[in-house]
């Protein structure tokens, strides 16, 4: 992507919200305020687009479960199989003798993502399951 130049545009806030901006701009380690706004700005935009089905997006679908449980193993894989267009990679990581950890690195429409990972979260012994969605970041300037 091109370069873009910077706009400048002020913000009005009430005093304490700047400290706070600051002092957390600090903490995590921005030279300036702008980078910090910039990040922040970034983070809505992609949360915002997490919500229209029709975004490309990337992301990681977290699954834990205990692999003794009947035909859990199975059910995951079928689902995976019927999505293997917009799964790309899989890591799975014995923890101990019953559970599992699965990551599914994955990258697709929102929608279709969304609905892949309902499907896996909500698979009948599945303990714990999270999406966690970012930008293909084709379209979002650094
Ligand atoms: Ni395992």
């Amino acid at each position: 992507m091109k370069k873009e130049t910077v706009s400048r545009f002020s913000v009005s806030l009430p005093p304490s919200l700047l400290r706070q901006l600051d002092e957390m701009s600090g903490e995590k380690g921005y030279d300036n305020r702008s980078l910090a706004i910039a990040d922040m700005i970034r983070n809505h935009l992609v949360e915002h687009r997490q919500k229209s089905g029709n975004e490309d997006i990337a992301g990681t679908i977290t699954l834990v479960y205990d692999h003794h449980k009947q035909h859990v193993q199975e059910t995951l894989t079928d689902i995976q199989h019927d999505h293997h267009d917009v799964i790309l990679s899989t890591v799975h990581v014995h923890l101990d003798h019953h559970n599992c950890l699965e990551v599914l690195l994955v990258r697709g429409k929102a929608g279709v993502i969304r609905k892949i990972a309902d499907e896996l979260i909500t698979a009948k012994g599945v303990k714990h399951g999270k999406l966690t969605v970012t930008t293909t970041g084709k379209d979002l300037p650094s």
